[in-house]
């Protein structure tokens, strides 16, 4: 086979893969051997294409950093790779929540991207509100078009991805960062909403992806990612080594972080355990074993 082109996966539907190459966006299929070894390119993955017509994907390579959830009936899927900067959006209107972010931290600490915190609709506030994450922060306002701050934290030939709940800006942003109305605003949740993940060359010249509806999915994530996104909690300053700082009596975290923070980051604790157990029965053993350490730890006078 002559001459192989590299291609950048923008889009999926069914079997056809909408790629970005020099001669602009073409439609691709994949090899019979990559489907037959399940093998398929994820939005965001550098493929190899055939200069055939229309273009088989015929590898895909080496990813940086992966975003997956687990598919309900077992095993993995990937919904973005190589996603450098995850932006995970709040807005600052009356819905603002930066507890609903905890998820979504998780998720970017779990696939390898740079979290960053996005402020949208800052017009609306003058004074930003202090956040307890340990994460760099950027404020901005898509309404206004002042958008400068996340440029600062993508450099170019770089990718990010928009986290964050409907309502809060995300297709704003969008639309603001190409120049052109390209995504749908204000949709009705559960009705219109983007359900499809879109990688988008931007003129600033990175990369841009809309990721709609991860907060419903199952999490996928190991016991250290959501450590990581909760640095202030699962530091060891409590005397059990494996505290889950829940009822262990003489936990030593529980009274001294915030409250709000504490409650996220059992449910997602719990929720991660959950799914860790439910997909290896040796990890399921070991979960075991530390409640019955930490109960005898707790009938040893200390
Ligand atoms: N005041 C203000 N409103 C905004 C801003 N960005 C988006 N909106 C509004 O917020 C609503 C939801 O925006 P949309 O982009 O659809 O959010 P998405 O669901 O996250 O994609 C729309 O009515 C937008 O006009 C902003 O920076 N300031
Ligand atoms: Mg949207
Ligand atoms: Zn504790």
């Amino acid at each position: 086979m002559c001459s192989l082109e590299r291609a950048r996966v923008l889009s999926q539907a069914h079997e056809l893969y909408s790629v970005a190459t020099v001669q602009g966006e073409q439609l691709a299929q994949v090899t019979g051997r990559l489907r037959f070894l399940d093998e398929l390119p994820a939005v965001g993955d550098w493929v190899s294409l055939t200069p055939t017509d229309p273009p088989l994907i015929t590898a895909i390579e080496p990813r940086t950093s992966c975003f997956t959830r687990t598919s309900p009936g077992g095993g993995r899927q990937i919904l973005a790779a190589n996603i450098d900067v995850a932006f995970l959006v709040c807005g600052l209107d009356a819905d603002f929540n930066p507890n609903r972010l905890d998820r979504y931290l998780v998720q970017a600490r779990q696939s390898g991207a740079r979290p960053v915190v996005v402020l949208n609709k800052a017009d609306l506030r003058p004074e930003l509100p202090r956040l307890a994450l340990d994460v760099p922060v950027a404020a901005v306002s898509a309404l206004t078009g002042d958008l400068a701050a996340l440029h600062h934290h993508v450099q170019p030939g770089e990718t990010a991805a928009l986290f964050g709940s409907s309502g809060v800006g995300k297709s704003t942003i969008v639309n603001r960062l190409l120049g052109a109305d390209r995504q749908a605003i204000g949709v009705t949740p559960g009705r219109h909403v983007t359900t499809s993940r879109q990688l988008i060359p931007l003129p600033a010249g990175w990369w841009l992806l809309d990721m709609p509806g991860l907060r419903e999915l199952a999490l996928d994530a190991t016991a250290g990612a959501v450590h990581q996104a909760f640095a202030e909690i699962s530091s060891d300053q409590c005397r059990y080594r494996d505290c889950r700082h829940e009822d262990e009596p003489g936990c030593a975290v529980r009274d001294h972080v915030d409250p709000a923070r504490l409650a996220s980051y059992r449910k997602l604790r719990r929720e991660q355990a959950y799914a860790e157990r439910k997909d290896d029965p040796v990890a399921a053993r070991a979960e075991k074993e530390r409640w019955k350490k930490i109960h005898k730890a707790m009938r040893k006078p200390g």
